[in-house]
């Protein structure tokens, strides 16, 4: 476009101007393109064309393609200059079997590359996995909120990011940890990011100790061990003595902290925000992401065996969806609370982000649905590049004073500097507002635009006043009048006299959390205090421990000391809590679409049975995988072979949320009983079942999944010690009632009845 309104030096004419003509024509060295006004401008304008004597770059890309492209272009392989290349595997050298040669332009061009494709990842939340969307907001939100992609049908794009905390870059997804969950919406008033989390609290309630969690969660220092977890010493050192983290533990130890898919998570804003409309009334809200997939976990055995079998699970789990069709979704929701001047909602300060609200007390209302439809193209330009931070607001959306958010609003801006290279980050295509941008920064680091005008400054008249602030006819970013309470300077604890439960209360919640579980969400939490704490070296951390423990519930101290061997303190007297039904995972029905069912199959099996429940599984929108004895395809000769997908070899129970069994496969021909470390078990290797086979069976039985079978199959689940009778064990004549029936199961997520804590 710049392009267009400029005259080339090239064509312009020289020729001079005489007379009166030359008086006005612009004396060479004038600033801008047109002379200033007296005034300063006041009407709006678009920015000033360039001079005429001016010319930027043409409008390439950056590999030098036609404008609008972003990829690299040409069929052939060339330098970065765009040079044509013939050979790129030989380096330049005095003879064959010479020395490689200073000279070598090529190789010293792609080795200085190569030696700085890495950035810093991310000081925390470095691994992750990303995915563009669409938001389509209903318009409930219209009433308490101006902000445009609220207002009824607006479709915004958006681009999320999960991720675990701890770990680096390189770490396994199904670690035990907090998971990120972070939204660039590209709206029509600019871009707002909702970083949030997947659980509603945070472990601290001021930013100033955002260094100490860290450090302490952190592998050690001197070793650099534990990788992406938190069962070692320094953490339980921390978390013990700070005892506001005491709730967002809980949450960690329990089954939230190892979630299924980023498809099964739920979202929070955690702080507490403020919400304008258009006639100045403000709102208090809590952010709410609310899967449509339900909130399912894995339990402990799969999250370990997937740490080794597949690292990337939770990448592989959504990127696989996606490109399947089976588009993850999540409705948008809010809690709304009066904006009123104590700032707390039933006795719980809203500044405290160690606090939630109970969904019982104030219902989530939903706003609008997000849905998950692309993969990135590049992992590294969409997914690494991407920059969230919770400053990035639009007109609507306001902040509170809640002290952990102050911290967050600095540190945001100031981690991209060091991860993206200085102060234009948000010209990275993936950072880009999808909406003008005329910010008068310039220069720095990376500094992709080419700006026009001289006067980046305001007020000024060279650039004819442009940029202009917005006036009332126009959508601006308004902040809030909130009156601030006033007071003395003072580094202290916020704690509300108001609120009953504030900033002080560290057990209250952490009590209502624990209660409001099912006994088998209950179970899992002492068996994770248990494995956490077992992990630590020092007695007096776990002693420490479970001090804190026996402020939230004696059964849960007791059994925890058990495990431990230690002697359960005693508890006090404990908080008076209702329960929060809202909380718990257990007891709802949930759709099945993009879950993952394995059919056992074997060569003798017969296949009209396996093909008919293969394609029934696909036209239920879930995934079939057909688990065969070897590669290739299973022919019965009826001219339709069925692929295999997976062997035995390859087949772990990690990846099926059900097992189906056509057949009772007798050991595969690599089936190496006595030697074979997956075939584990020397009792399975006197069973004429393949021992792989028996291993996936329990497995799957010991992690509560549906298992279904038809025909001659008991052999093979007693063979690996499943109780053919037992609950979600499904054997019937017809494999499409077994289907029906471990469907209906698949909906519960877990056969739950089969937990001992159940029983
Ligand atoms: Fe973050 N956090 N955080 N955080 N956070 C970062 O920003 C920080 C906090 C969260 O996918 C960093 O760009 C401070 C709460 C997510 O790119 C950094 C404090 C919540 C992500 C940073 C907090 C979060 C980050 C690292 C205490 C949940 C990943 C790289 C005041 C509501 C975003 C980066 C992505 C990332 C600082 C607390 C969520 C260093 C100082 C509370 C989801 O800026």
């Amino acid at each position: 476009m710049a392009a267009a309104k400029k005259t080339s030096p090239s064509t312009k004419s020289t020729k001079k101007p005489a007379g009166k003509a030359a008086a006005s024509a612009p004396i060479p060295g004038s600033p801008a393109a047109e002379p200033p006004s007296l005034a300063e401008p006041t009407e709006p304008r678009e920015p000033l064309p360039t001079k005429p004597d001016q010319r930027g770059p043409e409008p390439v890309s950056p590999t030098g393609s036609p404008a609008g492209e972003r990829a690299q272009a040409g069929a052939h392989l060339t330098t970065a200059q765009g040079v044509r290349l013939p050979v790129t595997d030989h380096s330049l050298r005095a003879g064959p079997r010479g020395p490689a040669l200073l000279q070598d332009h090529h190789l010293r061009e792609k080795v200085m590359h190569f030696d700085h494709e890495r950035i810093p990842e991310r000081v925390v939340h470095a691994r992750g996995a990303a995915a563009h969307g669409v938001f389509v907001a209903n318009g409930s939100a219209e009433s308490v909120t101006s902000a445009a992609f609220l207002a009824k049908g607006a479709e915004t794009p958006t681009f999320v990011r999960f991720s675990t905390v701890l770990g680096s870059r390189g770490s396994a997804d199904t670690v035990r940890d907090t998971r990120g969950f972070a939204t660039k919406f590209y709206t029509t008033d600019g871009n707002f990011d909702l970083v949030g989390n997947n659980m509603p609290v945070f472990f601290i309630q001021d930013g100033i100790k955002f260094p100490d969690i860290i450090h302490a969660a952190k592998p050690h220092p001197d070793r650099e061990i534990p990788q992406a977890q938190s069962a070692h010493d320094t953490f339980w050192d921390f978390v013990s003595l700070h005892t506001e983290a005491t709730h967002h533990t809980m949450w960690n130890m329990s089954d939230r902290g190892i979630p299924r898919s980023y498809r099964m998570m739920e979202g929070f804003g955690v702080h507490t925000f403020r919400l304008v409309n258009a006639a100045g009334e403000t709102t208090l809200v809590k952010f709410h992401w609310k899967p449509a997939a339900g909130v399912h976990s894995l339990v402990w055995e799969e999250a370990q065996l997937a740490a080794g079998m597949d690292p990337d699970f939770h990448r592989r789990d959504l990127a696989d969806a996606i490109e399947a069709g089976a588009f993850p979704s999540w409705d948008f929701g809010i809690q709304t609370f009066p904006d009123t001047e104590d700032q707390t909602f039933e006795g719980i300060d809203l500044l405290d982000p160690t606090k939630l609200v109970p969904e019982e007390l104030a219902p989530v209302q939903v706003i609008g649905t997000m849905t998950l439809n692309a993969n990135p193209t590049n992992f590294f330009a969409e997914t690494e590049q991407v920059a969230f931070h919770t400053g990035h607001l639009v007109p609507g959306i306001d902040i509170t004073d809640d002290p952990l958010l102050a911290a967050r609003n600095f540190s945001y801006l100031d981690t991209q500097l060091t991860r993206l290279g200085g102060p234009n980050f948000a010209q990275i295509p993936i950072n880009r507002p999808h909406v003008p941008v005329n910010d008068m920064q310039r220069d720095g680091f990376h500094q992709d635009a080419v700006h026009e005008g001289v006067a980046p400054y305001h007020p000024n008249s060279l650039d004819g006043g442009c940029p202009f602030l917005a006036g009332d006819d126009v959508s601006a970013f308004i902040e809030t009048p909130v009156v601030v309470p006033s007071g003395a300077k003072v580094r202290e604890s916020p704690n509300s006299d108001v609120a009953a439960i504030s900033f002080d209360d560290h057990f209250t919640q952490a009590r209502l959390f624990y209660l409001s579980m099912s006994p088998v969400e209950q179970a899992h939490i002492a068996q994770a205090y248990t494995f956490e704490l077992g992990k630590c070296y020092e007695t007096a951390i776990r002693e420490r421990m479970l001090g804190v423990l026996a402020q939230i519930d004696a059964d849960l101290c007791a059994t925890v000391a058990t495990g431990l061997g230690l002697t359960a303190p005693k508890s006090g007297k404990l908080a008076d809590v209702e329960p929060s039904p809202a909380l718990s995972q257990v007891g709802e029905q949930w759709p099945t679409a993009g879950r993952i069912i394995g059919i056992v199959v074997d060569d003798g099996a017969p296949l009209e049975d396996v093909r008919a429940v293969r394609d029934a599984i696909s036209a239920e929108g879930m995934l079939p995988l057909v688990v065969g004895p070897h590669g290739g395809v299973l022919d019965d000769g009826s001219g339709d072979p069925v692929v295999v997908q997976r062997t035995f070899l390859t087949a772990r129970s990690i990846e099926f949320d059900a097992v189906l069994l056509a057949a009772a496969p007798g050991p595969a021909a690599d089936a190496k009983v006595p030697k074979d470390a997956k075939a584990g078990h020397a009792v399975l290797a006197e069973v004429p079942v393949d021992p792989r086979v028996a291993l996936l069976l329990a497995e799957t039985y010991r992690q509560a999944k549906a298992i279904g079978g038809w025909g001659d199959v008991v052999s093979a689940l007693t063979a690996a010690g499943c109780d053919p009778t037992a609950a979600g064990i499904v054997v019937a004549d017809s494999a499409s009632d077994v289907l029906d029936e471990v469907t209906a199961l698949m909906g519960e997520h877990r056969v739950w009845d089969r937990f001992p804590a159940a029983v």
